[in-house]
């Protein structure tokens, strides 16, 4: 079980035979560029690596219409001035001699992808294709696509496989209205897809881009645009799309499997984007997605004109996909003004559809009289946002996988877990002199068993923090959990952690004699009021329904998180935490994002023997198992999450869900 990739050389032998300014980039370079960067990186080597076959005509026949297939099959005997000719009666389309035959690759390729994925054979793959699919519609050819490999591919997982709900996540940055067309009505397959729209001023020109267009008839709620109407969006812009619009919906949506048209043309550098994310938010896009559907994710080539960063950015999604941690995000985490603004429209336009919505919103936004949320502090424009960003670095940020992954520390024997393959026990400990000196302030709490406890995890931390070890679970004496947090957070923060973000559940009170320098957010998870001390000092209640607990998750603590930019996580299990296991296992699996993948799951004993494994799995790069179904949050945690959030937003913009709209009514005009 791995990764696989999708791909024929043939599919660099389709280019533009003419002058035209519009479709040059579109060229044979953009799949050898990223061919090149996966292998230079060793990452083609790790994957199981499928040479594309042809689609079938009858696999054509489940999007497109025969008279159209029949006109592109005749495109490979027509001469240049044919072709030139042809390509004319389309928007922004050429065709080539060898068209047809790399557009049928394009589609087998998308199409075995999702076999090795439906029938078990890898977990995920990325298909490397030319042409790319999504703007192509029934019968027509358009921006450089000529099938469309990604609804082709969603129509044969359900009909081969029966699948009852497949998500499509478009990040290309145009907007795929082929896809949107396919499936207008349609309310087995959600598609999103953000696209640069500048109010319907850039390509494809179309009013059904906006976000008011939601789906016809029984397909309502199940089209999702979400136009960006400013160039330069980077990473916060993006994060904060997917925190508060794409998983909410995806989460409710509960998807079989997720298609990715995985267009790189909104990266930083692209002269048709022109937006500012870096490579290595796609590392972090994709590891939010594989929380869904079984982690069964089939991504498929669009766009991407600029090489480097095509090539760098499909780097970063495959080495996620394998497994890898996500390198640190850079840039200050505050989306801008206009973001905000197109956020808030989709989450209007959505809400009668989405439960999910409705607890981001509050209660009343869905009615027609309804008035939306109190207007949130000021953000910066996007011009403040792009002056903040870094650069396109020379180097991609590609960090050494450590030499061990996942490590489980007990202080009993741990035969009983059944480890999963690949993941530690340890067996060394940190000596005892030097565990009694960093101990020496609970003296009376470290006795034997829980020093004993205590040294194993010391040498845990000790290899996360060198970089020997990825990340880690460990066991804590039941009695001595909290003194055990503080002497971990002592020894991150005098060994190299420069910020520390402590997500403690159930009964674990703030170290007394920690400095509030903001070195450390500490973010506690229990049944009691929410509360904020400080901007570093948080309370939360746990929520008790799935939905309730979704937007605790998306809304709070990964927007925490991600603001904080900490470079250790430390999540701990204390006494009377609540969590259920499928629980604890997504917050472990999304706490990996913020901190480079480094962090320590501490679990007092009583719930080490049924928490270790699925936390170590998690940990060790396996999809989470679902929460069960989607109940909406009750209005006292609804209320609670919308105290704490309007308290924290001065400090954390990735908080912010609204902004209020430009114009006249702003009481800054
Ligand atoms: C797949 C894709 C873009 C077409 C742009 C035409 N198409 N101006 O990125
Ligand atoms: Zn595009």
């Amino acid at each position: 079980m791995g990764t696989a990739l999708v791909y024929h050389e043939d599919m660099t032998a389709t280019r533009l035979l003419w002058d035209d300014p519009e479709c040059e980039i579109e060229c044979p370079e953009r799949l050898t560029a990223a061919l090149d960067g996966l292998r230079q990186r060793g990452l083609q080597q790790r994957c199981l690596c499928l040479t594309a076959c042809e689609a079938s005509e009858e696999e054509l026949g489940l999007v497109h219409s025969p008279e159209y297939v029949a006109l592109v099959r005749r495109t490979q005997t027509l001469d240049k001035e044919e072709l030139q000719a042809l390509s004319k009666q389309f928007d922004a389309v050429y065709f080539h001699p060898n068209t047809f035959h790399c557009a049928r690759l394009a589609v087998g390729a998308a199409l075995q992808l999702v076999d090795a994925v439906l029938t078990g054979t890898v977990h995920n793959g990325l298909a490397l294709v030319r042409p790319p699919g999504h703007h192509s519609q029934k019968e027509a050819a358009n921006g450089f696509c000529v099938f469309n490999n990604v609804a082709i591919a969603a129509k044969h997982a359900k009909q081969k496989y029966g699948l009852q709900r497949i998500l499509i996540v478009d990040w290309d940055i145009h907007h795929g209205q082929g896809i949107q067309y396919i499936f207008d009505d349609d309310p087995s397959v959600l598609y999103f897809s953000w696209h640069r729209y500048e109010h319907g001023r850039f390509w494809p020109f179309l009013q059904e881009s906006d976000a008011h267009v939601t789906g016809q008839g029984q397909g309502q709620g199940f089209t999702v645009n979400l136009p960006w109407n400013q160039v330069g969006m980077g990473n916060a812009d993006y994060l904060a799309a997917f925190l508060h619009v794409l998983l909410p919906l995806a989460f409710e949506f509960d998807p079989e499997l997720v298609l990715v048209s995985a267009g790189f043309d909104s990266a930083i550098g692209d002269p048709e984007g022109q937006m500012r994310a870096t490579p290595e938010c796609f590392a972090h896009l994709t590891q939010l997605l594989q929380v869904l559907a079984g982690g069964r994710i089939c991504a498929v080539l669009e766009g991407g004109y600029y090489l480097e960063s095509l090539s760098q950015s499909v780097c970063m999604m495959v080495q996620t996909l394998l497994g890898d941690p996500t390198p640190p995000l850079l840039g200050l985490m505050v989306p801008c003004q206009s973001a905000l603004e197109s956020i808030h429209s989709v989450q209007t336009a959505q809400v009668p559809h989405w439960t999910s919505l409705q607890q981001i919103l509050g209660p009343s936004t869905h009615s027609p009289e309804g008035k939306s949320l109190p207007l949130l502090a000021e953000s910066p424009t996007c011009e403040a946002a792009e002056d903040a960003l870094s650069p396109l670095q020379d180097e991609v940020y590609l960090r050494p996988t450590p030499p061990i992954c996942t490590v489980v520390a007990l202080a009993v024997p741990g035969a009983a877990l059944a480890l999963p393959p690949g993941v530690l026990l340890q067996e060394e400990s940190a000596s005892r002199e030097e565990t009694e000196a960093w101990a020496r302030l609970h003296k009376s709490l470290f006795q034997d068993e829980s020093l004993a406890a205590l040294r194993k995890i010391l040498c845990l931390l000790g290899g996360i923090l060198n970089g020997q070890v990825r990340n880690g679970v460990a066991a804590t004496a039941a009695l001595a959990t909290a003194a055990t947090l503080e002497v971990i957070i002592q020894r991150c923060l005098s060994h190299g952690a420069q910020r520390l973000l402590c997500v403690a559940l159930g009964q674990l009170d703030r170290p007394l004699d920690l400095a509030d320098d903001g070195r450390v957010l500490w973010l506690n998870i229990r049944g009691k009021e929410a509360a904020v001390e400080s901007m570093f000092h948080i309370s939360t209640p746990l929520p008790q329904t799935t939905g309730g607990f979704l937007s605790c998750i998306l809304g709070l603590v990964l927007p925490l998180a991600y603001g904080f930019q900490p470079d250790v996580v430390l999540m701990a299990l204390g006494p009377a935490h609540g969590l259920q296991k499928a629980q604890a296992a997504l917050l472990a699996s999304v706490l990996r994002g913020p901190a480079g993948g480094r962090i320590l799951a501490v679990v007092e004993e009583e719930s080490i023997l049924q928490f270790a494994r699925t936390l170590a799995q998690v940990l060790h790069g396996e999809a989470p198992p679902s929460l069960g179904p989607f109940l909406m949050a009750s209005p006292e945690e609804i209320q609670a999450l919308m105290l704490l959030k309007a308290q924290l937003e001065p400090r954390w913009k990735l908080l912010q869900v609204a902004a209020p709209p430009p114009g006249p009514c702003s009481p800054i005009a």
